[in-house]
């Protein structure tokens, strides 16, 4: 698999499968969540409902991933992920580390080939940002997957430099 990492907006992407950092409401929020939906428009929302009624009356969990259509956005599919909110009083490296990994599962499905990522839990959700990118890096490097791109959006040039260092300290 070939991880790319590249600064800039995560709705511009072309790819086949763009991955949401959600929350389990599935019904928007701010951060890249509010950037997908006011890009893709309502029909994201519309299946978002949907999800809401049938399979995911309670929300969808933490560490869990979800696909809907990607609406008017330049990829096909979004994957709606829950990132875990950061406790520096408990280890929720799992539960990050799941949603990259439930995410490539759910790509899988769709037959996804390129996928791009946020650096989930890491804005609205407080996780600091080395350690996420540490936690995300080694998580695609070790999914079995057909994913042959994973492309890592990062908005800012602080978390683009820690996703280098992440890459560049990671084995293989
Ligand atoms: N493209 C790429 N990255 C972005 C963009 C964008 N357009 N916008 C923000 N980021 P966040 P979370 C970065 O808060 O921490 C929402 O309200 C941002 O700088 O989007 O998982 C949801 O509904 C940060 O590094 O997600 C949930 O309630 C990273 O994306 C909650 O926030 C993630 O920040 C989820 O919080």
């Amino acid at each position: 698999m070939d991880i790319e990492l590249v600064q800039g907006d995560i709705t511009e992407q072309e790819v086949d499968a763009v991955v949401n950092a959600a929350n389990s409401s599935l019904l928007g929020g701010g951060g890249v969540d509010g950037a997908i939906h006011r890009r893709g428009g309502p029909e994201i929302l519309a299946e978002c409902r949907r999800l809401r009624e049938t399979r995911y009356g309670e929300g969808l969990p933490a560490g869990q991933a979800v696909a809907t259509t990607a609406g008017r956005l330049p990829a096909r599919w979004v994957v709606h992920t829950v990132g875990p909110v950061y406790s520096a009083s408990e280890d929720r490296s799992d539960v990050l580390a799941s949603c990259y990994a439930r995410s490539l599962q759910v790509a899988d499905e769709l037959g996804a080939r390129t996928v791009a990522f946020p650096a989930v839990s890491t804005g609205v959700y407080r996780w600091p940002i080395e350690d996420a990118a540490r936690i995300a890096i080694e998580a695609v490097r070790s999914a079995s997957t057909d994913v042959q791109t994973c492309r890592f959006v990062l908005f800012d040039a602080a978390a683009y430099a820690a996703f280098e260092r992440a890459l560049a300290d990671s084995p293989g």
